[in-house]
């Protein structure tokens, strides 16, 4: 291991509230046993396991409309932006394994937490409202419906809508559990791609907020390196900013990785996938990921085996394995007969 390097600091959030199927939270323990400290190993990646963090069931957790389990979604998203504080304080890269998407409300948040104890703002009104970090969402969805919009009161559709200062006015201020959770990102700082589910409300916010999304059609056309090239250049112009990568496995093609809750066909091959984590990693500035809607209690045994592989490859890539093989250390002889 290089000593210059960051450890990976990789939990389980075993969130399984922001959508209707249990099995999600099942996921870290699936990744973990398909071999991904081994393989970060293999290769000199640093990694440590910081357990995982238990979402506690909140008592009477009623629906507020038509949102379900609002209050245990708001709890688990608090541990899990403490955790990820903790881990960034500990000068690691954390990678969140989840779990469904609605953890990445506390994973950003806390994320973003963290950068502004490192990085204080300056003064201007501005970088106040710019936590000094950019988002790269990789999803089939696009999860930015707002508690008045979602169709089916799966919080695991909303994260960010909760994240963006712009959203501010769309969200009910009286949504319970969630009166800690304050935006942290401007919508110029995330930039989606893998997109082929919007509803019709997230369709009207993209335009409406300008946000810079390649949906499947953007990455057929342009293919996947250049939908890169523009989607770090908009949301981190001068190529300065800590990344947050965002990965739900749902952004993958079913025909990789099926053993997802709302899987959706004509996705991203596996390929395109690792292309995007290393493309990541040759910034140099990766700074928390998550790897989110892996659930092995769907499809086949095989399709978990494929999901969760495909799981851990994009963790590692994006933590820099390269892709040929093994890497040998500096000094690195053969045994000599
Ligand atoms: C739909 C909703 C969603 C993930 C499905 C689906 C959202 N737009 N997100 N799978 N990760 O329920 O709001
Ligand atoms: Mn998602
Ligand atoms: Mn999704
Ligand atoms: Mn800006």
């Amino acid at each position: 291991p290089r000593p210059d390097q960051k450890i990976a600091g990789i939990f389980g959030a075993l969130m399984n509230r922001g959508q209707g199927k249990e099995g999600v939270r099942e996921g870290p323990n699936a990744i973990r046993e398909a071999g991904l400290f081994t393989q970060l190993k293999e290769c000199g990646i640093r990694a440590l396991d910081y357990g995982d963090v238990e979402i506690q069931a909140v008592a009477s957790d009623d629906e507020w409309k038509k949102v379900k389990y609002c209050r245990t979604v708001a709890s688990g998203c608090k541990q899990i932006a403490e955790k990820m504080e903790l881990i960034i304080k500990e000068h690691g890269i954390p990678v969140m394994l989840g779990g469904d998407h609605a953890a990445a409300i506390g994973s950003i948040f806390g994320h973003a937490s963290a950068q502004r104890q490192l990085h204080p703002p300056t003064g201007s009104s501005s970088s106040e409202l710019h936590a000094p970090l950019a988002v790269l969402w990789i999803d089939a969805h696009g999860d930015i419906n707002t508690p008045l919009t979602t169709a089916t009161g799966n919080l695991h559709g909303c994260p960010v809508s909760f994240l963006l200062h712009e959203m501010t006015g769309y969200i009910p201020h009286d949504l319970p559990g969630f009166d800690w959770i304050k935006p942290c990102l401007t919508a110029d700082r995330i930039a989606y791609i893998g997109l082929r589910a919007l509803d019709q409300d997230e369709m009207y916010l993209m335009e409406k907020l300008k946000i810079k999304y390649f949906p499947m059609q953007l990455v057929d056309q342009l293919g996947i390196q250049e939908c890169l090239k523009q989607a770090l250049a908009a949301i981190d112009p001068k190529g300065v900013l800590p990344l947050h990568l965002s990965f739900d496995i749902d952004a993958l093609d079913p025909s990789d990785a099926a053993s997802t809750g709302t899987p959706v066909m004509g996705g991203l091959t596996l390929r395109e996938g690792l292309q995007i984590a290393e493309f990541v990693h040759k910034t140099g500035r990766l700074s928390a990921m998550d790897l989110v809607e892996v659930n092995p209690e769907l499809g086949t045994p095989h399709q978990r085996a494929k999901t969760t592989e495909a799981a851990c490859a994009i963790i590692s890539g994006a933590l820099g394995k390269p892709r040929q093989g093994v890497p040998f250390p500096p000094g690195f002889e053969l045994p000599l007969p």
